[in-house]
């Protein structure tokens, strides 16, 4: 791969020929995504458009700043394809203020923590034991770290969040932000109760939607813009976008944030995922992309009845979003057993801790399961119905070899009616 000057000559030789060792993982994982049953709630397939924006040359470009103030030259395209992200943001959300640079959900969540609080304020937010995620506090992470986290959770016998709870604990622990969004809730959250009690103790309020953002922009789920200060997303989860953050907020807080992203938390911006993160939300303002959210409810609830019909129990009893969380709570069966059957039977899901969970989280007694990712394969409630009854029967013959491999044999033939990516095998 060296030409007579000994310089290296292999720019333009593609991926399988300068790296056949990765070049067959990265086969190999296309293969797994196209055969398997995707069930990881926070998982989806990006369309190949958004797949060609983020493997394009912006990702050889520097342009620490904002469009129009950069730090460095030649930013003239870069800054056309920020600007329209931003615009295309703000026009889906119908939000002041976007900023399309965090490069996770997780810097989003620290950038607003950088432009709203001082180090050591007080946040209220969801407990990651009953849902929240760990950016929201936990104390192994910078945020549990950096400020003073307290947490409201879920009723123990309804699996809802306690806004009772929620109230009496924002008086008890005055926070200066209130954070509402979670990682693990199968019910729609009422933000304007939330922003209602932030009013009350004089907090601000923060809603991190990542889960549910495709949800929002399709109407299916309350959105949280009309009532809080601070909203946070990733892009690839129900937007199904690249994998990347956003943070919107009002316009009066414009710098404060653009300031926390950059210079405060990150450095150059991705624009490569920029632009993936603008034509996810150009898509996500179709119709299809509308119809695609109301299909991913209706396939959440085809396939919580056909578990609760199987006597499995969910948290809460079902599900008003894209997820299902199974309760193995006072059963033999495991999160970690249950994620390892369905792997063997070709679905991929993840164990998961539920409210009160009596197990630790490398065991757990909670299995999450979620539709953004076969609905956008084009499953629909049928298909989904026909996925749960392989679960109930995978979760009953356990071990029995013979019987997993006919699960097996009928989740491969779902995924093969729904052909992915066919035009990436080469
Ligand atoms: N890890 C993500 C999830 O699975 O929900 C949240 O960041």
């Amino acid at each position: 791969m060296t030409d007579d000057s000994g310089v290296a000559s292999y720019a333009d030789l593609p991926l399988a020929d300068v790296d056949p060792l990765l070049s067959e993982m990265v086969a190999r994982e296309l293969t797994r995504q196209q055969r398997n049953i995707e069930l990881i709630a926070s998982e989806n397939f990006t369309p190949v458009a958004v797949l060609e924006a983020v493997g394009s040359v912006l990702t050889n470009k520097y342009a620490e700043g904002l469009p129009g103030k950069r730090y460095y030259g030649g930013c003239d395209v870069v800054d056309e394809v920020e600007a329209l992200a931003i615009e295309r943001a703000k026009a889906l959300y119908g939000a002041e203020h976007a900023n399309v640079q965090p490069h996770s959900g997780s810097t989003a969540n620290q950038a607003v923590y950088w432009a709203a609080l001082e180090p050591g304020d007080a946040v209220l937010s969801m407990s990651q034991a009953h849902g929240g995620h760990l950016t929201h506090g936990l104390n192994v992470n910078f945020s549990g770290r950096g400020y003073t986290f307290y947490h409201y959770g879920v009723d123990r016998e309804t699996g809802l969040i306690d806004m009772g709870e929620v109230r009496s604990q924002a008086f008890k622990c005055r926070p200066k932000l209130i954070l509402a969004g979670a990682s693990s809730y199968p019910r729609e959250i009422d933000f304007a109760s939330f922003r209602r009690i932030a009013d009350e103790v004089g907090a601000e309020l923060m809603v991190d939607m990542a889960h549910i953002a495709g949800l929002v922009a399709g109407g299916v789920h309350q959105s949280p813009f009309p009532h809080s200060q601070w909203v946070t997303t990733t892009t690839h989860k129900t937007l199904a976008g690249p994998r990347g953050g956003t943070v919107f907020c009002e316009a009066k807080n414009a710098a404060r944030l653009d300031k926390a992203v950059f210079p405060g938390i990150q450095g150059g911006p991705l624009e490569h995922v920029i632009a993936g993160k603008a034509v996810c939300f150009l898509l996500a303002a179709t119709p299809e992309f509308r119809a695609k959210q109301r299909r991913i409810v209706e396939n959440a609830k085809a396939l919580a009845d056909v578990l609760l019909a199987g006597g499995l129990k969910l948290v809460s009893g079902g599900t008003d979003n894209h997820l299902l969380l199974v309760d193995f709570d006072d059963t033999e069966m495991t999160g970690r057993l249950a994620q390892e059957l369905l792997d063997r039977v070709g679905i991929t899901a993840n164990k998961n801790v539920i409210p009160y969970d009596q197990r630790p989280p490398t065991i757990t007694s909670g299995l999450r399961l979620g539709t953004p990712a076969m609905t956008t394969r084009g499953f629909g409630p049928e298909e989904m119905r026909e996925v749960g009854r392989i679960i109930v029967e995978t979760l009953t013959v356990k071990h029995d070899e013979a019987g997993l491999n006919r699960l097996l044999r009928r989740s491969r033939e779902l995924t093969a009616a729904f052909p992915l990516y066919c035009d990436l095998n080469s």
